[in-house]
């Protein structure tokens, strides 16, 4: 979506800022999301192309209407036939003899660049400016974070020993279609017991049982914009559950003091660090195996990246992303706890809300 007020303009002309291209240069634009992101047009088939003064959106018949309506700040070309083909000859009629494209671009399209340009391949650059969010951007990811949050409140009570996993991620896909989201950003994670040490586990038929440790994984949406958190419950009874409750404490430890370090200016792998400190400190280093979060906005994943390696990566106000550490033991168990911060001021604000008590359910 576009926000109101002719948005779409103004981040053509940032980006325009950004790329300060040189006459007979033109940046085309392949990826849909950063197509959307600029011009509001959320169809399957569009090109776009930048130069230093004009834009030109390129789509086919079926979406002459949609275009139409939804991109202002371009002007509209309905392609024929073959897409690039078409493209390719519009940019040599406009005299435009060098080409910016995007690496993620295929490449088969890029063979057919180098025939007839200079072709030079650009990374992150649309991507680099969705990294900071607007007003009406944080409004949207905030309303997919409490959509989400109050579809598993109100599921809460039928979560205990004796349902099964793929239940649960059926109730929870259910409650946030009932919230309102169009759709369900990501396959929802439902791991019990032993199968909660795989990160990523999928919902299986497996019931929960008592002394099962319990990871939900799942995320809402608003206007296109996605939310991604995660609890992880205790499923009541059985014994033995100290070893459990040492690492859950450890992880919310790990969760509060990387949210409570985000700080303006600081780098991405500054977060990163302090989170696993607190996990390393205490013997469990190995068992926290991915990095501690990801920015999240049109995408589930996105800039920044919160990991060791992202160290050119600075913390800037209107960032939001992820803080999720984990620890994951064979055999036992894992717990991660997954909360979303915004960069507000100096230091981060917290949009997840919902308690991170152990519950025992
Ligand atoms: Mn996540």
């Amino acid at each position: 979506m576009t926000p109101e007020g002719g948005s779409g303009q103004s981040r053509i002309d940032k980006l325009r800022q950004r790329l300060n291209l040189r006459a007979s240069w033109a940046f085309l634009i392949t990826n849909l999301i950063n197509i959307k992101y600029l011009t509001g047009f959320s169809g399957s088939s569009a090109y776009l192309l930048v130069s230093g003064v004009d834009s030109y959106f390129f789509t086919d018949f079926r979406y002459k209407e949609q275009a139409a309506a939804a991109v202002g700040a371009c002007d509209i070309i309905i392609t024929k036939k073959d897409p690039v083909r078409f493209i390719v000859n519009f940019i040599e009629k406009k005299k435009i003899t060098k080409l910016a494209f995007e690496d993620t671009l295929s490449y088969r399209t890029l063979r057919m660049f180098k025939q007839r340009f200079q072709v030079k391949a650009l990374r992150d650059t649309v991507e680099g400016i969705r990294i900071i969010k607007d007003a009406t951007e944080l409004w949207h990811i905030r309303r997919a974070a409490q959509r989400a949050e109050s579809a598993l409140s109100e599921l809460k009570p039928r979560i205990k020993a004796g349902v099964t996993e793929k239940a649960i991620a059926l109730m929870l896909e259910e409650g946030l279609k009932a919230q309102g989201v169009d759709s369900i950003p990501f396959e929802i994670i439902v791991a019990s017991g032993r199968r909660s040490s795989m990160p990523h586990a999928r919902a299986t038929d497996k019931v929960l049982e008592q002394g099962d440790l319990l990871i939900i994984d799942w995320g809402g949406d608003s206007g296109g914009y996605y939310s991604d958190m995660t609890r992880t419950f205790l499923v009541g009874g059985g014994n033995d559950l100290g070893k459990k409750k040492e690492i859950y404490d450890i992880v919310l430890k790990a969760n509060e003091e990387a949210r409570a370090s985000v700080r303006r200016g600081h780098r991405a792998s500054d977060v990163d660090g302090v989170a696993r400190s607190v996990i390393k400190d205490v013997g469990y280093g190995r068992y926290f195996g991915h990095s501690t979060g990801h920015g999240i906005g049109m995408e589930v994943h996105e800039l920044p990246y919160i990991s060791a390696m992202n160290r050119k990566q600075k913390i800037d106000e209107g960032m939001v992303f992820t803080v999720e550490p984990g620890i994951y033991i064979p055999e036992i168990g894992g717990v991660r706890i997954e909360d979303m911060v915004c960069v507000t001021g100096q230091t981060a604000e917290t949009i997840t809300s919902l308690s991170r008590d152990l519950e025992v359910l």
